[in-house]
């Protein structure tokens, strides 16, 4: 299998051992880092990589970097440039991950925001699923809340905030289950341990609304947006409770890696049938194609790697600092 060779770290295109951290450093101690996880997916017709919603990925982590304080100096259109560049060099003929990463740089000891020194960095990788399961994921709900607004807040990307999931995840695995539905302090549902949440009630697609301590994800964007304008049902952002989980027609989590994956069980109670649903069926088929760029209607959502959309940034050189317009 191809592996990565180079990431983008301070500043420069650099060889993958080169880009290390100090043990000292702010974020390996606190957690206050913020990142994205984007998918680029190969074409084998067209012979392209395309990069799904590269945009709406790096408007996202400037919103974590304005909550988190952390100064990001470049602009969404040169985060997507560098993203480009760096895919362009490892030269990825297969799905792929990238994970961009800005955090508190800073080494010693000091628990704040201001006034600490901030960098970004970025590699890729190939990538296949997430969830074995796409078709029917074994779903409960944990024994964990979410973190909420008002102590760390979901919206911001942030590495810390990932201790949740990962506490939300491991349970549920270790109890034999696929995935965690994770719940409010209120009690509502808020999303999975690493993506959204939605079901189908009534022919109508639900999710919880993002003032429930879900990340705002580009995913539960896409599947909003095909079920409005594609499979023309009616879409709802409320308070889900519990008990809907186990009267719903169809569920599925939605996310950059999870993709959409269907939930064939919460809590050892079927979804439905206990078999993929039509609608969360219709939606997969629709995100794998758009995805890999096959749709012209959306193809604007897909960036191509190998085409001449950036320009080529020589090893060392670091593109010039410009302040962000936000
Ligand atoms: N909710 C949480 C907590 C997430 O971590 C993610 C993405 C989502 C929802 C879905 O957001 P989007 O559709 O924008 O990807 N999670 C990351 C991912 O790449 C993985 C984090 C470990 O899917």
């Amino acid at each position: 299998m191809l592996k990565n060779q180079y990431a983008f770290f301070d500043g420069k295109f650099v060889r993958i051992e080169e880009a290390k951290v100090s043990i000292m450093t702010h974020a390996l101690n606190y957690g206050t880092g913020c990142f994205e996880g984007i998918r680029a997916y190969w074409n084998d017709e067209e012979q392209q990589l395309y990069i799904f919603r590269l945009a709406e990925h790096y408007v996202r982590l400037h919103n974590s970097c304005r909550i988190l304080l952390i100064d990001l100096p470049y602009t969404v259109e040169q985060l997507g440039d560098l993203t480009v560049e760096l895919l362009r060099r490892e030269g990825f003929r297969e799905d792929t991950y990238i994970r961009p990463l800005a955090y508190k740089s800073q080494e010693g000891i000091g628990v704040r925001l201001r006034g600490v020194t901030d960098t970004f960095s970025m590699f890729a990788i190939p990538f296949g699923k997430y969830i074995d399961k796409e078709e029917g994921a074994k779903a409960c709900v944990s024994s964990w809340r979410r973190i909420y607004d008002t102590a760390l807040p979901a919206r911001a990307k942030c590495t810390g905030a990932y201790i949740n999931s990962a506490l939300c995840k491991t349970e549920a695995e270790i109890n034999g289950f696929d995935e965690a539905i994770v719940l409010t302090r209120g009690g509502s549902i808020s999303e999975g341990s690493a993506e959204n949440f939605f079901m189908v009630r009534d022919g109508v697609l639900t999710t919880p609304s993002i003032t429930s301590d879900i990340l705002e994800g580009i995913t539960r964007d896409t599947v909003m947006q095909l079920a409005r304008d594609e499979l023309h049902i009616p879409v709802r952002e409320r308070t889900i409770d519990r008990t809907e989980l186990y009267v719903c027609e169809e569920a599925f989590f939605c996310g950059t890696g999870v993709q959409v994956a269907a939930i064939a069980s919460i809590d050892h109670r079927p979804v439905g049938t206990g078999r993929i649903g039509p609608i969360t069926q219709q939606i997969r088929e629709m995100y794998f194609d758009i995805v890999r760029g096959k749709v012209p209607k959306y193809k604007h959502w897909c960036t191509p790697v190998y085409e001449s959309r950036a320009p080529m940034i020589p090893a060392g050189e670091m593109p010039a600092r410009v302040a962000v317009d936000m």
